[in-house]
Order: structure tokens, then C-alpha cells, then sequence
């Protein structure tokens, strides 16, 4: 049946939401994360939210309803295992004046779960980032300088399952909303 607005019953075709894959930390995780942000003092930007915190597998856009749709069932047929993330480093990327957390090795799991992510972009007609993935958690934005400690202690954060997110910006700030999650599984 066409989508007819005035009926309100059309989401699939109308609503467009701002949709990120991520890899989400637990409570537990993110009281340690907030443990890093003493390591930014010198830094000079804002620090993210603790409940923010996140790891972006893909950034998906502004997409429609069939797009999501398209995308979830893609994620469903995502056959990844769990693994452990150590980590390990602090980063500074001085264009999106960004510092950041991240792994100095990204398991092979990790590196699998970002190229499905890309392929599912591919499959629903969207295009992927075509840097290649770089494993990072950001701390804090608009940063002027990098931390002084790049090695930092390790966090062990294992990972059992992936998110889509939706990005909602409003007065106070940006927030985010898990919208669904998927276990990762061996083949
Ligand atoms: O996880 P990070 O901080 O690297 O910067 C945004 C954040 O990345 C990024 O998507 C993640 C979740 O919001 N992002 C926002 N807008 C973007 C865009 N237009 C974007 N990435 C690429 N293109």
C-alpha cells in the first residue's frame, strides 16, 4: 500500500533517524573509562559524557525507515565471536581535535565485525567510510593538545554484543539511545 503521510502510518518511509553501529560498554566498564579522563586535565576540550562513551563500528547517516530495516536484517546475519578488547592507548587526532582510547592490537573478531558492518552498508545502498576501521573510543572533543601519557593502564573490556544507536542532538547536548543489540556468536 502507498504511504500516505496525513494517515500517520507510514515511519518506514518518513522518519529519518541519525543511526550508528557501536560497540556500548556496561555500567561496569564505563566507571573504569571514566577513570582515563584524569590522564586529559592538560588537554583543553570537553570531555564526553560517561554514558556516551562508545566504540563506532560504522557511522550509518540520517536513514530512513526501510534503510534500518535493511540494515538490522543485515546485522542479523552477522556471525561474529566475542573477544576481549585491551585497552591500552591514548590518542590525539589533531584535525577532529579529538583524544581518544584506544588498543595498540585490534583482535581479528573486531577487524571482522567492521568489514560485516561495511558490507551491510554496501547491501542496503549506503557507502561506507572508506578509511580503514581504527578501533578508538573518544574522550574528549575539541581538544588543543594531546595527553602527555600515550601507555596507559590496560582495561580488559570483553565484548559480547553490538548495538545500533540513534543520535539525537538536542539543546543540552547530543544523546544517545541503544535501540537494539545483537549477540556475537561463533560460527
Ligand atoms: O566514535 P567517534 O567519536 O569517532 O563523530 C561521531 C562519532 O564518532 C561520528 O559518529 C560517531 C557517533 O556519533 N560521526 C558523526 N557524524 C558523522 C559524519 N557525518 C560521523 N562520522 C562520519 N560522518
Amino acid at each position: 500500500m502507498p504511504c500516505r503521510a496525513r494517515f500517520g502510518n507510514c515511519m518506514a518511509e518518513q522518519e529519518r533517524q541519525r543511526l550508528f553501529f557501536a560497540l556500548w560498554p556496561d555500567e561496569g566498564v564505563r566507571r573504569q573509562l571514566a577513570g582515563y579522563f584524569a590522564l586529559l586535565e592538560g588537554c583543553g576540550g570537553r570531555l564526553v559524557a560517561v554514558e556516551n562513551l562508545h566504540i563506532t563500528l560504522a557511522f550509518l547517516g540520517s536513514v530512513d525507515g526501510g534503510t534500518r530495516q535493511c540494515l538490522e536484517q543485515a546485522a542479523d546475519k552477522i556471525v561474529t565471536p566475542p573477544f576481549t578488547l585491551q585497552l591500552d592507548q591514548l590518542g590525539f587526532w589533531r584535525r577532529p581535535q579529538v583524544v581518544w582510547l584506544g588498543a595498540e592490537d585490534t583482535p581479528a573478531p573486531l577487524h571482522a565485525l567492521a568489514a560485516a558492518m561495511k558490507r551491510a552498508m554496501v547491501s542496503c545502498d549506503l557507502e561506507p567510510d572508506e578509511r580503514p576501521f581504527q578501533a578508538h573510543m573518544t574522550l574528549m572533543r575539541k581538544a588543543r593538545r594531546p595527553p602527555i601519557r600515550t601507555s596507559v593502564d590496560t582495561l580488559s573490556w570483553h565484548i559480547e554484543d553490538f548495538a545500533l544507536v540513534l543520535s539525537d542532538t538536542r539543546s543540552g547536548g547530543v544523546h544517545y539511545e541503544v535501540l537494539r543489540r545483537w549477540p556475537l556468536i561463533s560460527a
